[in-house]
């Protein structure tokens, strides 16, 4: 098994680079407060995401697996066989729909996950190893940033760059055209990229998956603040703050902070500063924009992307475009 599995390391685990250092001192000391949501996804953060996904509010994951399963063979005819890379893989739930679809048409199944969760990228390479016993895997714990610069040769006809789970929403309008940028000089023309995004939809809706009734989306935005006491050894208290999520109508964008409850000083060692919170002063830890498809489509012509086809759930609710260079 071992030779059908490659794994690569591109993570600063015990350094801190000097590029996140001053992203957290910047994001820390300014006003308004805000941080990349990557801090959310520690082991246990990777984790809680996990239980977000099969929370009854959260119906983003459930709508588009039931997009995938209704239409991933339609996926794989239309690529033929095909590498499949896939940006934040976590447990790689939703691929594994896509990788029936190549295997039921008898294609070679070649799969690049990419997560900065080391430990989720490894164990789930180890299972699907087991479960497709023809499949290779070359795993990458990164960045998307950095992955995209390292990705291995391509061993098949083609190449599929995967990014589902509406993903894209959490990066804002300018990060979202270097994303595209990286996206285009990485693909070579011909190839594939498929596109998950979460549409626009009534605010209680949205506002309900953001904060479920059992808390989990809480303790996972709280949970950044753990992540941060490890990483640059600080002293937040978990109990003095509050996680917050709206739907913002005017950005259209669901924003997650979190909220102090008191004014507070908290001391970050690592990076020697000190960052002050007065009562009521927020974080803000993630957007996540909701798309209109006809929009998206004509977003990804503009970058070079055509799409091919386009699908969706009766509701409407959620969006998934296969785009070619
Ligand atoms: C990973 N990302 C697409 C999720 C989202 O819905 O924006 C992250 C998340 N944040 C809170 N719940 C889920």
């Amino acid at each position: 098994m071992q030779n059908r599995l490659t794994l690569e390391q591109f993570l600063n685990t015990q350094a801190i680079s000097h590029a996140e250092g001053l992203e957290v001192i910047q994001g820390l000391t300014q006003n308004p407060k805000t941080l990349p949501p990557k801090y959310f996804y520690d082991s246990k953060g990777s984790h809680l995401f996990e239980q977000i996904c099969q929370l009854p509010e959260y119906y983003p994951t459930r709508t588009e697996t039931a997009i995938l399963k209704q239409y991933a063979s339609e996926i794989a005819q239309l690529t033929g066989p095909c590498e499949l890379v896939e940006l934040g893989s976590g447990s790689s739930t939703k691929t594994r729909i896509l990788l029936d679809a190549y295997q039921k048409l008898e294609f070679p199944l070649r799969y690049i996950p990419i997560d900065v969760s080391a430990g989720m990228l490894e164990d789930t390479a180890q299972k699907l190893l087991t479960e497709y016993p023809s499949l290779q895997v070359h795993a990458l714990a990164s960045t998307y940033e950095v992955a995209l610069t390292k990705l291995p040769p391509t061993k098949m006809p083609t190449r599929m760059l995967c990014f589902i789970g509406s993903t894209l929403g959490n990066l804002d309008l300018d990060e979202c055209d270097r994303f595209f940028s990286q996206v285009t000089d990485t693909l070579t023309e011909g190839e594939y990229f498929l596109l998950g995004v979460d549409l626009q939809k009534p605010k209680e809706i949205l506002e309900a998956a953001y904060n479920d009734a059992q808390g989990i989306t809480a303790e996972f935005n709280l949970n950044l603040l753990n992540h941060l006491n490890r990483r640059f050894q600080a002293n937040f208290d978990l109990s003095l703050f509050e996680h917050w999520a709206f739907y913002n109508e005017d950005a259209r964008q669901i924003e997650m902070h979190l909220r102090s409850l008191k004014d507070q000083v908290i001391h970050l060692r690592e990076l020697q500063i000190e960052a002050t919170f007065a009562a009521g002063e927020t974080l803000r830890t993630e957007i996540s924009r909701k798309f209109e498809l006809q929009q998206m489509q004509a977003y990804l012509q503009a970058k070079g992307l055509k799409t091919l086809k386009y699908w969706t759930d009766s509701r409407q609710w959620f969006g998934l475009i296969l785009a070619q260079l």
